[in-house]
């Protein structure tokens, strides 16, 4: 059992007016997977409470589990996923194009290495950072040059004084994850060339209270952007926040070009009165009932398939999976197995619940229902599993909603 340290202050203003806003209980890290062997040990649970800072509108975790225990050895990979891989790949073909020959792009979290290869064969010197050592090494083994650290200021000096500046830096879904976020944009200071541009993508707080994504709420993801924290967390770096963009991925995402020296285009200002529009204290405060309401209703529909002899089965068992199953107390009895496509997943177990976690061809069973826990990537396994649908079986949401039809 690791310590966790309790975060006194904001993370993108340093101020220290936090208010406590949700808590959902004693949760297993998201990603920890447990091998059958681990199954009758006791597990370690930490507290997941979500703080809102009064000062910039920050929302972040109040209590912070050593980032060792949980990056180290990553079970989630980008390539499970088509649609991302080509996202991202699309991400950089774009950022890359108006680069100098030999120009030096640099991705943060570059977890194994697939968002780079979409750059792989121009004239430009490639570099993942990524502290999951198994990716690393994933990654290094196909020629993406990657290093197994995470990045700091530190890595970053040392990045510079062997490659030279950075004209991109590319870090999408990690800020999240990264607890001294000033140290990260120190880091972002020394590497990006004066020229360079940083690109983030951060899922972004507005959607996750529009359509209540709580399950996206888990301890590697220490912060919850609005994009006011986040101009608030660059200027403090003088690091100024250029344009915005809404993207679909992880149920609505914000991608942000930051750059050393320039002015902020419109696109700032509308995604700010978006923001503005949503009244985020309130909605933050409607989002403990609303997942509240979502464990009432998912066990409803579980408990009326039980009764009427309907198998149902889990789809899928991304982080946000053990969150939801967890903390909607959804255990075998009502949800028996659950399948992936992740090699390194199957045959585990899911934290907390217990799950047995089994390769997609098991479908053949053709259990009645799935419970669709990716739902973001709900277009691609509709597509993928087209041949459980056709015989019959039916994707339902995890949220209240109607069963997909093929
Ligand atoms: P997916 C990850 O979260 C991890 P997770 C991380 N912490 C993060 O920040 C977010 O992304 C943004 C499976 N699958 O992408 C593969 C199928 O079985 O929702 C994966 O296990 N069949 C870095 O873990 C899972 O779903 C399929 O056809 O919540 C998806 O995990 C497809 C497409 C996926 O991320
Ligand atoms: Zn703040």
């Amino acid at each position: 059992m690791f310590r966790t340290y309790a975060r006194r202050t904001c993370r993108a203003c340093a101020g220290s007016d936090l208010e406590p806003v949700l808590d959902l209980g004693q949760q297993p890290p998201a990603n920890a997977f447990l091998l059958p062997s681990e199954l009758g040990q006791p597990e370690s649970k930490y507290p997941l409470v979500v703080n809102l800072c009064r000062n910039c509108g920050m929302v972040q975790l109040a209590d912070v589990v050593p980032a060792a225990l949980l990056f180290r050895e990553y079970l989630f990979s980008t390539s499970s996923s088509q649609d991302m891989v080509q996202h991202f790949q699309t991400l950089f073909q774009h950022a890359a194009a108006p680069l100098p020959g030999n120009a030096l792009v640099v991705e943060v979290g570059s977890n194994d290495g697939w968002a780079l290869e979409g750059i792989r064969t121009r004239n430009l010197r490639l570099l993942g950072i990524d502290p999951a050592t198994n990716l690393a090494a994933a990654a290094n083994a196909r020629g993406i040059r990657t290093l197994p650290e995470f990045f700091t200021a530190a890595v970053a000096q040392q990045v510079r004084e062997a490659d030279g500046f950075a004209h991109l830096i590319v870090a999408c879904n990690v800020l999240g994850h990264v607890d001294d976020l000033d140290d990260f944009c120190g880091g972002v200071r020394t590497l990006l060339h004066p020229l360079g541009r940083l690109i983030v993508e951060v899922p972004w707080l507005r959607d996750l209270l529009e359509f209540n994504e709580y399950d996206t709420i888990y301890h590697e993801h220490l912060s919850y952007f609005s994009l006011n924290a986040l101009i608030t967390l660059f200027a403090r770096h003088g690091l100024i926040l250029r344009d915005v963009e809404h993207v679909a991925t992880h149920g609505g995402s914000l991608r942000i070009t930051v750059v050393k020296a320039g002015l902020p285009e419109h696109s700032v200002d509308w995604y700010m009165d978006k923001e503005r529009q949503q009244g985020q204290p309130a909605a933050l405060q409607a989002l403990a009932a609303a997942a509240a309401w979502n464990k009432q209703e998912l066990l409803e529909r579980l408990r009326v398939c039980q009764r009427r002899g309907l198998k149902v089965w889990g789809y899928a068992a991304p982080a946000k999976a053990t969150v939801r199953l967890n903390y909607c107390e959804i255990g075998p009895d009502l949800l028996p197995c659950i399948v992936d496509t992740t090699p390194a997943k199957q045959g585990r177990h899911v934290p907390g619940t217990h799950q047995p976690i089994l390769p997609v061809e098991a479908l053949s069973e053709q259990p009645d229902y799935c419970l669709l826990l990716a739902w973001n990537h709900h277009e691609e396994i509709l597509r993928r599993e087209e041949a459980y649908q056709l015989a019959g079986g039916r994707f339902i949401m995890p949220w209240a909603g109607r069963p997909s039809t093929p």
